[in-house]
């Protein structure tokens, strides 16, 4: 069924169950099918392919781990695979599942009431609802405890004003997971679309994630009610667990671009003839040296990914492990991009071709959900047990 190959140079796949490619091979096949047939124009204009939206929610995308509520109840591994699928075709893409995923269900599963479960994760997955994560603000990216939104207790519920900065889907969600202090502790609340105070303005001039939409929020005076606060948890660990999750589903997700990127590199190389006739760019050494490099790296990453979800699968997985997996496969994602499009020379420059769109995107990707240097500094703290934060 499936119409691509991933690279598979160290038979990866014979480590995966038969149910785990099964659902890697379906979504495989919706991406290249119905996905990637969109991505040029989308990406062109700058727009979110909006009619994907309820493929999404039934393929089985938003919230794919989650057990009850209407939600799949995949096992890690799996997920891994399929955010790697989506990925393959956009970042913007695979954020999209991930912000409804992991960013929007997982602190409303894992910290929020038995009703606000039921009132909201049901409609979540099957993508009546869509839903934004708000923890970065203007003057808190990589801090974010250094937050400035504050929210007060007031009769019947909580009065927040703050402004949120870089939101994926701001504009375009139902329901919004807003952090800000209350008492000077970090708190998660539910904030809906309409709520008095609450509005929303659109990001424009990307260069990068073009397909996604990214907003600013903005809370003046907002009361939200008080059944809107999630009561079970208090503290940054509270949005940072999110963050465990989000992080994850890149570290396995990159790698579908940096595939992409190899793809194309190495079918380019194949055809293109350089200097002498007949004998094609993939005949010389430098290009090979560049594609075996590719290889390396891409397969070294896969294992790292998959060992991280075994950890995960175990419930063994910590958030230093995470951290190391998504510096490390952005990072080898961002290098293969970056290769790939010089291998293609001007054509790399061009639409035409998929590469300059993921070497943009993963800029991003290196930047959003902790830097890749915020990340060398959680591995730090680790292994020497001294922070280097501040
Ligand atoms: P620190 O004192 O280290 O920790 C505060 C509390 O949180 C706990 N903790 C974590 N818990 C779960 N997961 C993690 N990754 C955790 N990291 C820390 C920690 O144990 C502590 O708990 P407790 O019980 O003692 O209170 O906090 P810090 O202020 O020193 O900050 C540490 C630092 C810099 C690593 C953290 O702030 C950080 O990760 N900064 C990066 C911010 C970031 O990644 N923002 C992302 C915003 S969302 C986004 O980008 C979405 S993109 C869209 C998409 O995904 O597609
Ligand atoms: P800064 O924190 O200002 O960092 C600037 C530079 O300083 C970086 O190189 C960084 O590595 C470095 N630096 C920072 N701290 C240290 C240190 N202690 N030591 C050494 N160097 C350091 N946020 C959300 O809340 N929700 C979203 O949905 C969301 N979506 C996003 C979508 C896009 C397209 C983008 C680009 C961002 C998104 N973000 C979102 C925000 C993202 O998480 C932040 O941009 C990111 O955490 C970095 O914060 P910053 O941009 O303020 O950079």
């Amino acid at each position: 069924m499936a119409l691509y190959e991933s690279l598979n140079y160290m038979e990866e796949e014979t480590l995966f169950s038969e149910e785990e490619l099964m659902v890697r091979n379906t979504v495989r096949d919706f991406v290249t099918k119905e996905v990637l047939p969109v991505l040029q124009e989308a990406n062109r204009k700058e727009e979110f392919p909006k009619h994907l939206i309820p493929r999404f929610a039934t393929m089985g995308l938003l919230g794919s781990t989650i057990q009850g509520y209407d939600c799949p109840g995949l096992g890690h591994i799996a997920y891994g695979l399929l955010m790697q699928e989506l990925e393959r075709a956009d970042s913007g893409i695979r954020s999209f599942c991930s912000v409804q995923g992991a960013l929007v269900m997982y602190p409303i599963f894992a910290y929020g009431s038995e009703e606000q479960k039921k009132k909201y994760l049901p409609k979540l997955a099957n993508a009546e609802l869509i839903g934004c994560f708000g923890l970065t603000e203007p003057d808190a990216g990589s801090n974010p405890g250094g937050m400035l939104t504050r929210a007060e207790k007031v009769k019947g519920g909580y009065k927040i004003t703050g402004n949120k900065m870089w939101i994926t889907n701001g504009c375009v969600s139902d329901i919004a997971i807003v952090w800000a202090k209350l008492d000077g502790k970090v708190r998660g609340f539910i904030v809906e679309k309409g709520t008095e105070g609450f509005t929303t303005s659109t990001m424009k001039g990307k260069f990068s994630l073009r397909v996604s939409v990214t907003s600013e929020l903005h809370l003046q005076n907002c009361v939200v009610p008080e059944q809107n606060i999630l009561p079970n948890i208090e503290g940054l660990k509270g949005p940072l667990g999110c963050l465990t999750q989000a992080r994850y589903g890149i570290a396995w997700g990159v790698l579908g671009a940096a595939n992409a990127c190899y793809h194309t590199a190495l079918n380019y190389a194949k055809e293109r003839t350089i200097f002498e006739k007949e004998k094609p760019l993939a005949a010389y050494q430098l290009a090979q040296a560049k594609l075996v490099k590719m290889v390396q790296e891409i397969t070294k990453g896969q294992l790292l990914a998959l060992q991280m979800g075994k950890l995960k699968e175990a419930g063994r997985l910590q958030p230093h492990h995470v951290s190391l997996a998504k510096m490390n496969n952005c990072r080898v994602a961002l290098d293969v991009a970056r290769d790939a499009r010089d291998m293609l020379g001007a054509n790399g420059i061009i639409d035409e071709y998929p590469v300059i769109r993921h070497m943009m995107n993963l800029e991003t990707v290196n930047t959003y959900e902790g830097t890749e240097d915020i990340h060398r500094l959680v591995v730090g703290q680790e292994i020497t047990g001294i922070p280097a934060f501040r």
